[in-house]
């Protein structure tokens, strides 16, 4: 049998496992799998899997293990990074195995299957009295293995965290198809290697996350949101300090993003409206949680705001007065990733630096930019309070995308160095996937390459578990 022999006789049993309706191959079916969100990437494969069962995708696996198929596992994909696109072999897709298996209001956790939209887990968590806290715009369609595979960070990470801090156990189909049931509920276990630690952030490099159990926070009785609109960046920190410290852990979230922005998600998204009767430079939004007294929290928000003012730090602010507006405000934040590119091409980045430096990374890019790129449009937002921005930038005028795109390279570069040289990194919430393994082989040090490589072939030694991303193909 020649290897292609060998390839389809193994593709042929895969579907047998999983049935007719759980594989795709014709290539209008499989389009959507094999393109990623921001279509400047497309893929290729053989089958697209969709078990519905962890058993069905165990026995897949060990199929693709003994054949040598490579595996490109696949939630929403909605990733920024290439992670989920496919290089040959099958797409493993998540998104018949959306069961919530159990909701443990007592112990305040949910066991949920990997393909369950992170919008249904928060609403599980809703229904039983908790907030499930991780929030991104991508919500709708992202889904909880793929939160957990990419470490997902969003919007609420200053009070909660990243998904890691939501994860108390997983159930991992290895590389060689055992299961590896870690459903653990347990907020304390020390009992040597923390396994699922390597799988969480792995980006299915290391095996397909099935289901997990999460923590759930108690809901809170209310929230208060408020943007302010502000001259310089240095300003926007001095504030954040100014509100951490009057609202401490009640503090969600403070995002920052610049005019131009302001102007394309109100051009573009429905519903979105500027809230202020004049443009300036820079605008936070920010949000607190209130388990107690909604109305110290607002008292909070207003002494800070009013300190915030007096000292010339911001120029304008409201506060929302319900939570139509709230979510109004939001709509503007979260609009962004969408809007950014209508009708232009956007090269993006996702740096972190210490929060103390975010304004002095600010103001080092520009000229970088501007000498690289010249005309790029500067486009910066994000997670100011997490020391997080989307540093990003949009198609000069009179240049076209291709030559804009062929700048690419030369501006990751300038950008990560000088945020690698603040102490921070190149990429904070997006991950490695496929477009950033070359930068992270560049970054991390010769002794973390060699532990990742000696961590990945522990776990996958024939290396079908979707190859070439995060660590490169060599
Ligand atoms: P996919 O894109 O399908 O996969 C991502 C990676 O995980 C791939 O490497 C894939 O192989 C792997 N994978 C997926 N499922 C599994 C599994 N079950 N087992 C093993 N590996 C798996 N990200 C943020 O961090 N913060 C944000 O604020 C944010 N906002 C966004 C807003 C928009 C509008 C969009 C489009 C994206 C945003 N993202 C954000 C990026 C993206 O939504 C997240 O990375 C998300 O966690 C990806 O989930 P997914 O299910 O779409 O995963
Ligand atoms: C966000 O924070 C996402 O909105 C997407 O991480 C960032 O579009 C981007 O660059
Ligand atoms: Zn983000």
């Amino acid at each position: 049998m020649t290897s292609e022999d060998q390839w389809q006789a193994a593709l042929e049993r895969i579907k047998d496992v999983v049935g007719e309706n759980g594989w795709l191959s014709d290539p209008a079916d499989t389009a959507p799998y094999v393109t990623e969100w921001l279509k400047l990437l497309e893929g290729h494969c053989r089958l697209v899997v969709r078990p519905a069962t962890t058993a069905e995708t165990a026995e897949v696996i060990a199929i693709c293990h003994e054949a040598g198929i490579p595996v490109t596992p696949q939630g929403g994909n909605t990733g920024m990074v290439g992670g989920a696109v496919p290089d040959g072999g099958i797409v493993l897709s998540l998104d018949r195995m959306s069961r919530v298996r159990a909701v443990d209001a007592e112990n305040a956790t949910l066991t949920v299957e990997a393909g369950c939209l992170l919008a249904d887990v928060q609403k599980t968590a809703e229904d039983a009295g908790f907030l499930f806290p991780l929030s991104l715009a991508s919500e709708g369609s992202c889904r909880i293995g793929g939160n957990i595979s990419t470490n997902a960070g969003g919007n609420n990470t200053v009070r909660y965290g990243n998904t890691r801090e939501q994860v108390l156990g997983l159930e991992v189909v290895l590389p060689d198809g055992r299961v590896w049931d870690g459903l653990r509920a347990l907020r304390k276990n020390n009992t040597g290697y923390d396994l699922k630690h390597l799988f969480i952030g792995a980006e299915g490099t290391l095996g397909i996350v099935t289901a997990a159990v999460l923590s759930m926070v108690p809901a809170p009785r209310d929230r208060v949101t408020t943007m302010a609109a502000a001259n310089s960046w240095d300003d926007l920190l001095t504030l954040f300090g100014i509100m951490r410290g009057r609202l401490s852990g009640s503090l969600v979230a403070f995002e920052a993003f610049t005019d131009l922005c302001m102007e394309i998600t109100v051009h573009h998204i429905d519903d979105a409206t500027d809230p202020f009767a004049e443009r300036h430079p820079l605008y936070a939004l920010m949000e607190a949680s209130c388990y107690d007294d909604a109305a110290a929290i607002r008292d909070a928000f207003e002494a800070g705001l009013g300190e915030a003012f007096d000292a010339g730090l911001i120029v304008d602010a409201v506060i929302a007065e319900s939570g139509q507006q709230a979510d109004n405000l939001w709509r503007i934040r979260e609009g962004l990733p969408e809007a950014q590119s209508i009708g232009t091409t956007v090269i993006k980045h996702d740096i972190s630096v210490p929060i103390s430096r975010l304004a002095e990374f600010v103001a080092a890019g520009a000229p970088l930019v501007a000498q690289t790129i010249p005309g790029a449009k500067l486009l910066p937002f994000g997670h100011m309070g997490d020391g997080n921005l989307h540093y990003n930038m949009l198609q000069p005028d009179a240049m076209d995308r291709d030559d804009f795109l062929a700048h690419k390279p030369d501006i990751n570069r300038a950008l990560h160095d000088l945020a690698v040289s603040m102490g921070g990194t190149f990429s904070a919430e997006h991950g490695i996937g496929l477009t950033k393994a070359g930068e992270l082989a560049h970054y991390r040090s010769d002794v973390e390459m060699d532990l990742m490589g000696r961590v990945k072939s522990a776990f996958d030694p024939t290396g079908i578990m979707n190859p070439g991303k995060v660590l490169a193909k060599t």
